[in-house]
């Protein structure tokens, strides 16, 4: 049977999900992750129905994580999660006399466990990083993160935010999310077009944004319009910092380059009538790579990585067993 036909009518929960990312109606690294991790769990009952023995349930388990990993190619976070996952399923599955049961079990434990994962990590980053902060700060930051709003957020609490400027990142305007979230806490924001970013560095004290990936030589991948902003900063002797949790690491990327950058419909950018504009060539890229030599450091919940240091996103990985 057809596997994407078979997803459909079995695992609704995870069909609904693969669309819903693929669609970005879903979107931000963690939150793809978290809400992917909740599908499987809201259908785990079907996976075992559908699942005659151990085996199959490791199949399905299998075309799951397939069908979820092509939804988007560039961040992490989720495949980081499943293969988090499937590592604990075929470990549990060395021992021939576990049930089919006892692996939905494992599966259902080990998704509770990153969903906590996702969110403490949050909030340990937020701790962290604001304890850095010493005085009032103006702060730029890009697209929405939901980890850089919580530290946001936390800064202000701690009664340390200034402003903060956003850019309305074009062509999807993720920077509205972030303008409404932090003016739920009442903070000064101050919404701005992507093309003002340069001008307004001089204003601001530090920028500060999440991650899709982080590469083991310290390149963070992220919104396009990240890089032109680090390199802004650095231009303007700005701190630029990124707050993200561990399993945005890449664990097989070397460099920023082995990241592949998802191109995404033209029709976000133009979607009016293209003769008009005499039929040009659109280019859509989501993510861009912003090399380590821009990033003053990249906080994490297991520590930080100020520059090039491979050796301490190596330490990080070490502590995060579950990437
Ligand atoms: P959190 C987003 O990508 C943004 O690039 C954001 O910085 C990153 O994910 C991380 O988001 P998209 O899904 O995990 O909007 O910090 O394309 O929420």
């Amino acid at each position: 049977m057809d596997k994407l036909y078979s997803m459909k009518s079995d695992f609704e929960n995870v069909a609904k999900a693969v669309e819903d990312i693929k669609n970005m109606r879903i979107r931000g690294a963690s939150v793809i992750a978290k809400y992917a991790l909740e599908s499987i769990r809201r259908d785990s009952r079907k996976i075992l129905e559908k699942s005659r023995n151990r085996e199959e349930f490791l199949e399905n388990f299998e075309a799951i994580k397939e069908s979820l990993l092509r939804t988007r190619p560039t961040a992490v976070a989720l495949p980081n999660a499943l293969r988090f996952i499937e590592y604990r399923l075929k470990l549990k599955s060395r021992n021939k006399n576990i049930t089919k049961n006892e692996l939905c079990d494992e599966m259902i434990s080990s998704i509770d466990y990153f969903l906590d994962k996702i969110k403490n990590s949050k909030k340990e980053i937020a701790t962290a990083f604001s304890k850095l902060i010493k005085t009032k700060v103006s702060i730029m930051t890009h697209c929405h993160s939901s980890t850089t709003v919580e530290v946001i957020k936390k800064i202000n609490e701690d009664r340390k935010v200034k402003e903060v400027y956003v850019t309305e990142t074009r062509p999807l305007y993720q920077g509205y999310v972030t303008a409404k979230k932090l003016r739920e806490s009442n903070i000064n924001v101050k919404l701005i077009v992507d093309s003002a970013s340069g001008m307004f560095m001089k204003n601001v004290d530090l920028v500060l944004v999440g991650a899709d990936a982080i590469t083991l030589n310290g390149d963070v991948i992220n919104k396009i319009g990240t890089y032109p902003i680090a390199v802004v900063a650095k231009e303007e002797n700005k701190n630029f910092f990124v707050t993200a949790e561990s399993y945005k690491i890449a664990t097989n990327a070397k460099t920023g380059k082995e990241i592949a950058i998802e191109y995404r419909s033209i029709r976000e950018v133009y979607n009016g009538n293209l003769g008009r504009l005499g039929n040009p060539e659109i280019l859509n890229p989501s993510f861009d790579i912003t090399p380590a030599k821009y990033i003053t450091a990249i906080i994490t919940e297991l520590g930080a990585v100020r520059g090039k240091q491979p050796k301490k996103i190596k330490e990080i990985l070490k502590k995060a067993k579950y990437v």
